[in-house]
């Protein structure tokens, strides 16, 4: 794409996360792009950890710790007061994980999207219930192991860029850590736009996924490159913009990459493969329209 990303550095070196974390990687980008006058909002989950505790936070901006089921009530708390007190030049932005986001946050992510709040909202989503040890959520895919689902998981996960998009906001977007161009991209697309802005983002978990150190960014690439987690954008709901798409890669290549997939024999593997292809059809069929 070509885009220049600009690191504003408001990010810093030396927070907690794991060696190699892709959730640190995309916090990078996105707050180094937002730049620092921005106040961001943090549920518990890896990215609390990663932003750290006040006076000692690694990021350069003021950031507020909320509940997990409240972050984008409190984004929009904040948004109306600084509207209030006529600032225009602030940027909220949430950056919660997809248990917060998909599950214990939905509610009040749901309501503040249908009043098409103004504050962006980032979920950093790395398919499970990482900080407290790997619990499944609902971003977790189809027969996933996590050590709620020691089986692997029976449902599929949950489409949540559709869904946000049905609520007609202005932007939903898609991105990953293995495009950091892409990411950044976007960020800074959703600066520049009022409403609720949407950016769900794959960030690969080493520990929950059974990855190894420098694996981040080779996996996030090949979820893209299988079909297994396009980049697109949705503008309004209804406007569809493909960024990356599937290269035909098999699945069975980005599934090796994950000790949460070794259990699973053949059959499974080409059933994941199955489900897939179907899935990517139906979005060409919608960027089609
Ligand atoms: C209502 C509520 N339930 C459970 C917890 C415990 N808890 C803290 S962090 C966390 C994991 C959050 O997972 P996710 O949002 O996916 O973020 P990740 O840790 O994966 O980055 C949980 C369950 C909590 N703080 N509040
Ligand atoms: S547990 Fe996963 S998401 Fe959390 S800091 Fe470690 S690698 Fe990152
Ligand atoms: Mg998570």
């Amino acid at each position: 794409m070509g885009y220049q990303i600009n690191e504003e550095k408001v990010f810093n070196s030396g927070h907690a996360a794991c060696p190699g974390c892709s959730e640190a990687l995309a916090m990078r980008y996105i707050v180094n792009t937002l730049g620092p006058d921005t106040i961001g909002v943090v549920p518990p989950s890896c990215i609390a950890i990663i932003s750290g505790p006040q006076p000692l936070s690694s990021m350069r901006m003021p950031v507020y710790q909320t509940t997990l089921e409240a972050s984008a009530a409190s984004a929009t708390g904040i948004a109306r007061a600084l509207k209030a007190k006529g600032n225009d030049h602030t940027k909220v932005v949430v950056m919660a994980g997809d248990g917060g986001t998909y599950d214990i946050g939905f509610q009040s992510l749901s309501s503040a999207a249908e009043r098409n709040e103004d504050f962006i909202y980032v979920c950093l989503d790395n398919e499970g219930y990482m900080n407290t040890g790997s619990q499944k959520s609902s971003a977790t895919p189809y027969l996933a192991y996590t050590a709620s689902t020691p089986a692997g998981k029976q449902t599929p996960k949950k489409n949540l860029a559709e869904i946000m998009a049905a609520h007609r906001i202005p932007y939903m977007a898609t991105a990953t850590t293995g495009y950091p161009e892409d990411l950044a991209r976007k960020v800074a697309k959703a600066k520049e736009m009022k409403g609720l802005r949407f950016i769900l983002v794959l960030a690969p978990c080493l520990d929950g996924w059974g990855l190894a150190d420098n694996a981040g960014p080779k996996v996030s690439r090949l979820a893209v490159e299988s079909g297994v987690f396009p980049l697109y954008e949705i503008e309004n709901g209804e406007r569809y913009t493909l960024n990356y798409g599937s290269k035909g890669t098999p699945v069975s290549q980005y599934l090796a990459l994950q000790k949460r997939y070794r259990h699973l024999n053949q059959a499974q593997i080409e059933e994941i493969q199955r489900e897939v292809d179907l899935e990517w059809q139906r979005l060409q069929r919608k960027l089609a329209t």
